[in-house]
Parts: C-alpha cells; structure tokens; sequence
C-alpha cells in the first residue's frame, strides 16, 4: 500500500487544516484529536511519510513511541489519569480511517469508560 500526501494528518503537518497542537519535536507531532473519546485523547505522528505500522522504520517507530511515553507521563501527571490505553490501527480492515501512521493516547480514569 502506498503512500497519500493528500491525507488528513499529512496536511495538519503541512499547516493545510488546523489543529490543536500539544507538542512536537523533530520527528514527532502530537495534537488532540477532533472526536476524543476521552478528555485528553491525542494523537501522536511521525514527521515523515508512513503510512501505518507495517511501513514503518525502527527509526518512526522508536521516536513515536518515545513520544507516546512522553505524553503518557504527561498525562498521568497533568491530568491525574490513573492509566493510559494506547491504541493504533492499520489499514481499514483493521480500523485505520487516516493513512498517516499515528497512536492514540487515551488518559483513563477509574470507573471511567472510553466514549465510542
Ligand atoms: P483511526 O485511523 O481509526 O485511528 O482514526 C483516525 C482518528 O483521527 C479519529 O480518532 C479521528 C481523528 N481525526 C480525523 N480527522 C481529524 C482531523 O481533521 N483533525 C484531528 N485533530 N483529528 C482527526
């Protein structure tokens, strides 16, 4: 499967469609997302093409996650979530809906489900 630069996130990098931005650094960006199904949901992307995990590089792979951890921690402190779910999808069969790599972090909070 290919790449396509026309894509949803491809364009927030590129400053094309607006976002609520939370953080960045050279290969990672993070922004919340626009349906959050729980207070706090972000989304963290690689910088560089990637269309999902099975294309990834070790090098996309390593900074994102290292970014999830970031806003993992950050979550947990800033927000007093009791927990984090980290979720990632690839390809539309296996529910991905944008085809630019990216994770889901969800702050959780005791007793507290996950809006659909
Ligand atoms: P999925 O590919 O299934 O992980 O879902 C894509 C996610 O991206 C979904 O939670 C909604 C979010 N999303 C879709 N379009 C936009 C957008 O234009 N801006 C932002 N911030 N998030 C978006």
């Amino acid at each position: 499967m290919s790449y396509d630069t026309d894509n949803i996130f491809a364009k927030i990098l590129r400053g094309e469609i607006p976002c609520e931005k939370l953080y960045e650094d050279d290969e990672t960006f993070v922004f919340m997302d626009i349906m959050p199904r729980a207070d706090g949901h972000c989304l963290v992307i690689p910088k560089t093409p990637c269309r999902n995990m099975l294309d990834a590089t070790d090098a996309q792979l390593t900074a994102c996650l290292r970014t999830v951890r970031l806003m993992g921690r950050a979550v947990m402190a800033g927000l007093g979530a009791g927990g984090v779910t980290v979720q990632q999808f690839n390809e539309a069969v296996g529910g991905q809906e944008v085809f630019h790599l990216h994770y889901h972090v969800l702050p959780r909070h005791e007793g507290v489900g996950l809006r659909p």
